[in-house]
């Protein structure tokens, strides 16, 4: 099971590295590596699990972030009015249009491998079309997509990728942005102790 100290921290050379391919067929390793990845999201959004192995709250988690220069992340999340899931086990992505539109998170990003005291505001594409191969963790079957992501969903994909990149949040990060529309959640009042 991954925990907290499996992350690397800022500082690390491996989140400066271009990461490299991933070779299909997917072999069991990174079958595993991704089932990994999703159970620390999952478990992290879940308060007791959360508590009993003091995970932070997470949406996303890339390869890199555990040490492993691979193009993979996971992403699970819900969209701004927490209608929709958006579960992925990606793989080889490519963000083929960014939106010329931009927009952002309004409390600002923060990562799993930057302090938790750091957060900032981060111009991202409102819209984004990338392809991907998207692995069933259940069966390690295989299925390449061109996504399209919205809002909030395509942030987190866009936080990820750039992990992917070399590319933290902290390098792209503004103090304003007067004139970009941030994103709004639309909250379920029941949903917001998720948030924080
Ligand atoms: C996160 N979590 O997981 F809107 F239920 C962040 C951390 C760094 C604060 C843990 C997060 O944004 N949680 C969250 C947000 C919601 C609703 C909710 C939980 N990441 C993932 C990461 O570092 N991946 O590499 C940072 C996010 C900032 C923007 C997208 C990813
Ligand atoms: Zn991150």
């Amino acid at each position: 099971m991954l925990l907290m100290k499996d992350i690397i921290q800022d500082g690390h050379p491996t989140l400066r590295l271009r990461a490299k391919e991933v070779k299909m067929p997917l072999n069991k390793e990174d079958l595993d590596t991704l089932r990994d990845m999703m159970e620390l999201v999952i478990n992290s959004q879940d308060d007791k699990l959360a508590e009993k192995y003091n995970l932070r709250a997470s949406v996303g988690l890339a390869a890199p972030q555990i040490n492993i220069s691979k193009k993979m992340f996971v992403m699970y999340t819900m969209d701004e009015s927490f209608e929709k899931e958006y579960k992925f086990a990606v793989v080889n992505p490519k963000i083929i249009s960014f939106s010329e539109q931009q927009t952002y998170i309004p409390g600002g990003e923060g990562c799993l491998s930057v302090d938790e005291n750091i957060t900032g505001l981060v111009k991202r594409a409102k819209r984004i079309k990338a392809k991907v191969t998207l692995v069933n963790l259940e069966t390690g079957e295989t299925v390449d997509k061109t996504l399209k992501l919205n809002g909030y969903p395509g942030i987190v994909f866009q936080h990820e990728y750039d992990h992917l990149l070399g590319v933290l949040f902290v390098d792209k990060m503004n103090r304003y942005l007067p004139d970009i529309e941030p994103i709004h959640f639309k909250i379920p009042e029941q949903e917001k102790s998720a948030l924080s």
